[in-house]
């Protein structure tokens, strides 16, 4: 089932022709309207076909910081309807802004991918990702709307309140991080809930990576078909891809998301086949349109026809990332970030190691191990344990466990100083 069929079945050569149409209005569109591009695209040579896209200059997650909060902006301020800010940045986050048209572009990209999933406007949406400056919550909100299915902003919050919910009204349709989808099913098992009391039918789970075991036990636990779904705020938020009914790869929504793939360290583009960074260029963005944004994302694109018709090209799942940012709990986490919070408390030394563990069907668990500068009584360290606590879970928004242990105590390493120890299965 298409949301759009003429767009999501286009011929190939008819899109690569409506996509390099677009790439050429949206450089100059750059080049006129934000200095950052104006700079960055001088004495280069307009595309003539989208091969000379790899002659374009990259976008980083660095170019948001330089320009923050709205220096990134190609449109006067006054045309924004809405901001979202993404988590995880050290300091401030990566503005990003809509215009009205914006907004009805991330509708119909959403749309697209719930009706992949099989969502019309029969379905009750139970949406818990949360709403706020994240995007998914308002993404998959809006998305949902505009299939005109009824939809639940039940956003984070208690657990049994969800459960209650989805039972009550007879949700459908379930859209949440993966690990929380396995939190719900646990309550429902605690609760000794029958699943047979519930309606779902299909799950929306994206915003961090979830493993073949974790989508086979989420679609066993909750009765559903899990469907995975990406994006990342500064392209848009959820909506750049989604798997359809064959769960064989992402698809790209290509008409409005141009996608590549480069070395990560050379920067120089790969076959489509090879694994490595995904590169997203948005092609009718209109607050804040991105040129080759450096996703950080590993994956491999195939660009073989899929038996649903669809004719974009589907990336794997997400393969791992080529910094070393950490997803917990939907939020995405720096270690830099963790570091300047602990370097910013008294008492504390620069030597730390975080945890990062998923103990079964649990959400999961950061725990940071920081050694005192001095010795000292169990008083004392227990109340600089108690202010650096706070300043971690304050910068990352997140609850975490933190020990403070004694000088030297942390093993240390020979060559490159072991900070993170992810313990979550992959
Ligand atoms: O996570 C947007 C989103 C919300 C996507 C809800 C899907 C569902 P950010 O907070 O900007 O945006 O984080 C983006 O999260 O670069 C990936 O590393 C990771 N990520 C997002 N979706 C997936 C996924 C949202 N399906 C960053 N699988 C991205 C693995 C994902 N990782």
């Amino acid at each position: 089932m298409y949301w759009n069929r003429v767009k999501e079945t286009i011929g190939r050569d008819e899109l690569e022709r409506l996509q390099l149409e677009r790439l050429q209005a949206l450089v100059l569109r750059l080049a006129a309207d934000v200095p950052f591009y104006r700079e960055s695209l001088a004495g280069i040579d307009p595309p003539r076909s989208l091969d000379d896209l790899a002659s374009l200059p990259f976008t980083t997650k660095q170019t948001f910081r330089d320009h923050y909060p709205f220096g990134l902006l190609a449109v006067p301020r006054e045309r924004i309807v809405r901001v979202h800010a993404s988590s995880g940045t050290t300091g401030r986050p990566a503005v990003v802004a809509y215009t009205r048209d914006d907004m009805a572009l991330w509708g119909e990209v959403m749309a697209r991918l719930l009706t992949a999933g099989g969502v019309t406007s029969s379905d009750l949406v139970h949406n818990a990702y949360g709403y706020g400056l994240f995007t998914g919550g308002l993404g998959f909100g809006l998305g949902a709307e505009t299939v005109g299915a009824s939809t639940v902003p039940a956003s984070g919050g208690h657990t049994a309140r969800h459960v209650m919910l989805m039972e009550d009204f007879g949700a459908t349709v379930l859209c949440a991080t993966p690990s929380y989808a396995l939190v719900l099913a646990e309550a429902i098992d605690e609760a000794g809930l029958d699943l047979a009391r519930f309606n779902l039918r299909v799950g929306f789970f994206g915003a961090e990576p979830c493993t073949e075991a974790m989508r086979e036990e989420i679609e066993e636990r909750l009765g559903l078909e899990a469907f995975d779904s990406y994006g990342l705020g500064e392209i848009i938020g959820p909506g750049v891809s989604g798997e359809c009914s064959e769960h064989r790869g992402l698809h790209i929504a290509e008409d409005h998301f141009l996608a590549e793939v480069v070395d990560p360290d050379s920067g120089e583009p790969l076959s489509g086949d090879t694994e490595g960074e995904l590169v997203l260029t948005t092609l009718t963005k209109q607050g804040l349109p991105l040129l080759r944004y450096r996703t950080r994302d590993r994956v491999w694109l195939n660009y073989e026809p899929c038996a649903c018709g669809r004719t974009s090209v589907r990336m794997s799942k997400v393969i791992g990332r080529t910094d070393d940012m950490l997803i917990v709990r939907g939020v995405n986490v720096f270690p830099t970030q963790i570091e300047a919070a602990l370097l910013s408390v008294d008492g504390l030394a620069p030597q730390y190691v975080i945890f990062v563990d998923r103990r079964q069907n649990r959400l999961d668990d950061l725990e940071i191990h920081v050694e005192a500068l001095v010795s000292a009584s169990d008083d004392v360290t227990a109340e600089i344990q108690k202010r650096a606590q706070k300043k971690v879970e304050e910068t990352l928004g997140i609850r975490v466990k933190l020990r403070v242990v004694q000088p030297k105590e942390l093993e240390r390493s020979q060559g490159k100083a072991v900070r993170v120890v992810d313990r979550r299965e992959n």
